[in-house]
């Protein structure tokens, strides 16, 4: 074989090889990545943007985990105690139906057990207004090492429902210090609708 045809073969061997790599990168999304979540950032990427905070506690983004995650330190002197730290509301329809889940890790550093519950609140107006309910379903962390996958049942937004707000409260069983991360928090319309 002399050197031009090698060059030929090379080429055209490199030209199948651009296109198979091509056919895979291009092939269309999966089922599950398109049904997005209706939350903006739930992965934390570089910030707790545009989620509120809202605590005593110190609650912040931390890239301690690898990737960014919010940091919750749930502190007491004495007593069990529970605290709303985190909330991000969207706008949605009457009768949709969403999977809500995240995940969580509580940080062997703690000194004292505790726990939280990522839940959502339906409202009557746009953007969390008006008179609101808390649903009944609600997922919580167990006593576990580890990154722990949440995932509350399916819900489904009431007749009256034209916003919600989903949110995480994080406790702490006594005295002592409770430190958690939560991430990847998603709201997406269940079962691909
Ligand atoms: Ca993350």
């Amino acid at each position: 074989m002399n050197n031009s045809l090698k060059t030929v073969l090379a080429v055209v061997l490199l030209a199948l090889v651009a296109l198979l790599v091509n056919s895979l990168v291009s092939r269309p999304p999966t089922k599950t990545a398109l049904v997005e979540s209706l939350l903006v950032n739930g992965s934390f990427d570089g910030s707790v943007e545009p989620w509120r905070t809202h605590s005593s506690w110190p609650v912040a983004w931390t890239d301690a985990e690898g990737d960014g995650s919010l940091q919750v330190t749930a502190t007491s002197d004495r007593n069990a105690a529970g605290r709303g730290v985190l909330s991000q509301c969207v706008n949605l329809v009457a009768g949709q139906r969403f999977d809500l889940g995240g995940r969580f890790k509580q940080d062997e550093r703690s000194t004292q057990a505790g726990g939280g519950r990522l839940r959502i609140t339906w409202f009557d107006r746009q953007g969390c207004a008006g008179s609101g309910s808390i649903d009944t379903a609600f997922a919580s962390p167990g006593q576990l090492p580890g990154w722990q996958e949440l995932r509350v049942d399916t819900v489904t937004a009431p007749a009256f429902a034209k916003s919600a707000r989903v949110s995480v409260t994080q406790s702490i069983d006594g005295a002592g210090d409770y430190i958690g991360y939560w991430d990847d928090l998603y709201l997406r319309p269940a079962g691909g609708q």
